[in-house]
């Protein structure tokens, strides 16, 4: 055999290229994401079920639910097929105090997918919650206009190029979201005030349970696409618990409390009528 050539040129380059590091979606996290899928697709088929025992005109919760889960199931479609996401390039500066500065290639993998979903979903799930408790227009107005701004800030803030542009979105997307909750707590507590005792009370309750939930995306978020301790897959379990409570859940709760809620309120009244009769 004969002895490879001798480059021309020294092979010890004076600065050494750093080898860019890729964090991406693993075995369990493509699970994972199939396994949502599939109870998302079977929610929808189940609150389409549950609609057609209503009549049409008291279907607005229904309808609104369904919306919620069909586009996370698409979205979700769309993520374990290996669709709608892409690779935030991140340029990590480390000054140490031996090594001369370096500079760190990462490329993240984010699926904006979800950021499309909440793009949608989130503010049907405030409608949901807001025509529960009877909510005036400018406060639904505010809370749906604040949602968006949360989500696209936060889609701007997960392609963030530096921790300087990434947490300065954040902190912008952090801002909306407490605008949200605002309405929710005041707004969203006061209209209820003029509601039955039974829809005050799931109001108090369902309304507690988004604001925990919602409250915990920005810390898997900060966690994982922030500070990048978790790793991809990490990252897409914790949302989809987060996810099957937010929308599934969700929707469940509401549609047999509420159900229940009408059907005694109907009883009450044919009650009355009767007893008048
Ligand atoms: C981001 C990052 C930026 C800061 C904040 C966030 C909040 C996200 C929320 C998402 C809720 C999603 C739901 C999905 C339903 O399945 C965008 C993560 C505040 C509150 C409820």
């Amino acid at each position: 055999p004969t002895p490879s050539p001798t480059p021309s040129v020294s092979p010890i380059p004076t600065v050494i290229p750093n080898v860019p590091h890729y964090e991406r979606v693993g075995e369990t996290g493509t699970k994972t994401l199939w396994v949502v899928f599939v109870l998302m697709l079977l929610s929808t088929l189940a609150f389409v079920a549950m609609s057609w025992r209503v009549p049409v005109q008291k279907r607005l919760f229904h309808v609104i639910t369904t919306m919620i889960t069909t586009f996370a199931a698409i979205s979700y479609f769309a993520m374990a097929t290996g669709d709608g996401n892409s690779y935030a390039h991140i340029v990590v500066k480390e000054a140490h105090k031996h090594v001369p500065n370096t500079i760190e290639h990462v490329f993240r993998q984010v699926f904006w997918a979800r950021y499309v979903d909440w793009s949608v979903t989130t503010p049907l799930l405030l409608l949901d919650l807001a025509f529960l408790a009877g909510m005036d227009g400018a406060s639904i107005l505010v809370a749906i206009v604040a949602d968006i701004i949360m989500v696209l800030t936060g889609l701007f803030a997960a392609f963030g190029k530096n921790d300087g542009q990434k947490w300065g979105w954040y902190a912008i997307a952090c801002i909306a979201y407490l605008v949200i909750v605002y309405q929710l707590v005041v707004s969203g507590r006061r209209a209820v005030m003029s509601k039955s005792n039974s829809t005050s009370k799931l109001f108090a309750s369902i309304g507690g349970f988004t604001l925990i939930l919602w409250t915990l995306y920005p810390i898997v978020w900060g966690i994982g696409d922030g500070a990048r301790k978790w790793s991809v897959d990490a990252e897409i379990i914790a949302y989809a618990i987060l996810d099957v409570l937010a929308k599934p859940v969700f929707g469940f709760w509401l549609l047999f409390a509420h159900g229940r809620n009408a059907t005694a309120i109907e009883g009450f009244w044919s009650h009355g009528l009767e007893g008048e009769g």
